[in-house]
């Protein structure tokens, strides 16, 4: 039997525009080519775009499940980001613009970057911060991210980032778990039109986290609301930002690092509730986001990189700072939500600042489906000339309105796999080389070896699978941690006695062409009658239906099917709901994808639970579907939203 079986087939091709292709870096099969024909020799070239202090020996030593990556070489990823550039061109050349969600600006130039960097790195090094020390980083999206990583990783520091909507008690864990020495926060952030305040969680947060000695405090917060009660500074352990700084010398050497020493640790939460620390090391990830920002975003001199991510996500660390910043390209950073004060912010910074290059979330290009077309109609648009998606499976149709709306019809989509362990992105079209399918993030780059297999570690040509990476890549995560026995476990240990396949949790499919449809997660997988479904596939369905703008699809148990399929579908603005449609959705589902697909029950809600991050929490609806309390709900967007939804769903029932 089939891990995944594949039900919907997208037939419409895009192929790279032929102007955009004679223009890329990559518009030949060129760069697989030679992937293929020397794994280590391509990985050596890619590292060889990277400043060494000391080169390496050996490119390559894998004991399964450990790999290291460019043993012997040394290299600081804060001079490759910042002092490289410095010494050429782009000194003056913008770094990061940024805009607050009041509408604040600040500009950043290679240069600036380099005063701000260095004298933060001795501000580190004056509060006791040496090598392999960890230092937690709970800010809003403002340039001080960028800073104080760069200055982390300059003095060898691991840092450790905390999303700056996490609560205190997250904050408390993450901070323990790594034993950090130092926090950086901020007095507070904007969003939606609200203070965060970040320092008052901080403090409930140290109360509780012994290991921490000083916190730096960034003055966010404009004069006018700068009050005592949202930045208590603690005698002694508290610290403003800028009378550090004011103090701080401006020279400073970066400390020469092993490819292998640990740059930072990102916690993910697992499946299980601990939060697992992803362990990235220096030469391996830079290699990886450098390399990839170039090829898979085409990067050039002139671009404007808007990637929207947060820090607090690894698409933040890999593509808003480290990727950008290690290839000398301007990177937009925007603090706020899309839909403040309007709903067509994300439009007027694109417009304002020259966007080039998109970066963004499925979820928020449904969200800016649902919104309507008038939004993005109001602003010129014409500077992007690239677009790319990533963290949930994009279905055809938000591809299409990507395509239509935004991209003007001329832009290519770069759909991107890839996870917080894989450190940077794996399976994406080459934009000027790769023909593109709505909802397929095509193929692995060059240099990743990824496949689909069954449970028996066979092979699948066409059809659905687990997705499976048969090779180390360099910005392959190192370990957990301090626990690695649950790194083997929850990555190497899904095909007995092969401690080399990887396994990512997802599954996918291969189509005739060889490319690969991500499905979802394998956990979130539904089995109907037999038949295993994929979340995505049904969702994709729904969402085709022009009064949809959201579904998620989970099962319950059913005594004759197995699983009976449950909808949680948020309808377009505008757009009534009824009995009539919900029948009518079931039957579309049907018509789309096949009876057994047909959804037993439709459930319409204004929101879906969400992660921080924006991806739909299956588990969550799980609970409502199969009438049990809700689990952990600690890592929602907004915990209402489920609690909200479990009340209807038990009215419907009764
Ligand atoms: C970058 C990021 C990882 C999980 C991954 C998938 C899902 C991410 C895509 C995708 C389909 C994509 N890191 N995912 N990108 N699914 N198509 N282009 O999101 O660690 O937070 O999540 O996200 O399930 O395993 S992550």
């Amino acid at each position: 039997m089939e891990e995944i079986d594949a039900l919907l087939t997208e037939s419409r091709t895009f192929p790279p525009p032929p102007a955009f292709a004679a223009a890329a870096h990559g518009n030949t099969r060129d760069p697989w080519s030679r992937a293929d024909a020397d794994y280590e020799a391509y990985w050596a070239e890619q590292a060889r775009a990277l400043e060494w202090i000391t080169p390496w020996k050996q490119v390559l030593d894998w004991k399964p499940p450990h790999a290291q990556w460019f043993l012997g070489g040394q290299l600081n990823v804060a001079a490759n980001c910042v002092d490289r550039h410095v010494r050429g061109p782009a000194r003056n050349k913008a770094a990061i613009i940024w805009e607050g969600e009041p509408g604040d600006r600040r500009t950043l130039t290679y240069w600036d970057l380099f005063v701000e960097v260095r004298k933060f790195a001795n501000v580190l090094t004056s509060l006791g911060v040496h090598k392999g020390d960890r230092v937690g980083i709970y800010l809003p999206l403002i340039p001080e991210c960028a800073i104080a990583m760069l200055a982390c990783a300059r003095v060898g520091a691991i840092h450790s980032v905390v999303f700056g909507g996490f609560s205190p008690e997250s904050l408390r864990d993450r901070m323990n778990d790594a034993e950090a020495k130092v926090l950086i926060t901020a007095d507070g952030g904007y969003r939606r039109g609200q203070i965060v305040p970040l320092k008052r969680n901080a403090d409930k947060a140290l109360a509780e986290s012994p290991t921490v000695t000083h916190c730096v405090v960034v003055r966010r917060l404009a004069a006018g609301v700068v009050d005592d009660t949202f930045s208590q500074m603690q005698e002694g352990r508290d610290h403003w930002w800028h009378r550090l700084m004011e103090g701080a010398p401006a020279g400073h050497e970066p400390q020469p690092m092993d490819a292998e020493d640990p740059l930072f640790i990102l916690y993910t939460s697992g499946t299980t509730g601990k939060p697992k620390g992803i362990v990235h090391t220096t030469g391996g990830y830079l290699t990886g986001v450098a390399s990839s920002t170039k090829l898979v975003f085409d990067l050039k001199d002139d671009d404007v990189f808007w990637c929207t991510a947060d820090v607090g996500w690894i698409t933040g660390h890999s593509y808003l700072v480290y990727g950008p910043l290690a290839n000398g390209a301007t990177a937009v950073m925007y603090e706020g939500a899309p839909d403040w004060p309007e709903k067509d912010r994300f439009w007027s910074l694109c417009e304002k600042h020259g966007v080039t290059i998109l970066y963004t979330a499925p979820t928020a290009i449904r969200a800016f489906m649902k919104w309507g077309d008038a939004h993005p109609k109001k602003h010129d648009l014409s500077r992007l000339r690239l677009l790319g998606s990533v963290g949930e499976p994009i279905n055809p149709e938000a591809w299409m309105w990507y395509h239509e709306v935004i991209g003007g019809g001329r832009c290519p989509i770069v759909d991107t796999w890839w996870q917080t362990e894989t450190g940077s992105i794996m399976i994406a079209p080459l934009p000027g080389a790769t023909v593109t399918k709505p909802g397929s993030a095509t193929q692995a780059l060059p240099g990743y070896a990824v496949t689909l297999l069954d449970s028996a570690a066979k092979e699948i040509g066409i059809g659905g699978g687990l997705l499976a990476v048969t090779k180390p890549w360099p910005s392959m995560l190192r370990t957990l941690w301090r626990d690695d026995a649950r790194y083997v476990s929850t990555y190497f240990s899904k095909w007995d006695g092969r401690p080399d396949l990887y396994f990512p949790g997802d599954g996918a499919k291969r189509d005739a062409d060889n490319y690969l449809w991500i499905l979802g997660r394998v956990d979130d997988v539904l089995n109907v009658s037999g038949h295993r479904i994929g979340t995505m596939e049904v969702e994709s369905a729904l969402v085709e239906h022009p009064a949809v703008a959201e579904a998620a699809v989970v099962g319950r148990a059913h005594e004759l099917k197995g699983q009976a399929l449950c909808a949680f579908v948020t309808v377009r603005e505008g757009q009534l709901t009824s009995l009539a449609l919900r029948d009518e959705l079931r039957e579309f589902v049907a018509r789309k994808i096949g009876a057994l697909a047909r959804p037993d029950d439709i459930l319409f809600s204004a929101d879906l639970p969400k992660t921080r991050s924006g991806k739909i929490m299956r588990r969550l609806l799980r609970d409502i579907a199969e009438g049990r309390a809700l689990g952990d709900t600690t890592t929602l967007a907004d915990p209402s939203v489920v609690a909200g939804l479990k009340a209807q769903y038990e009215a419907q029932e009764s």
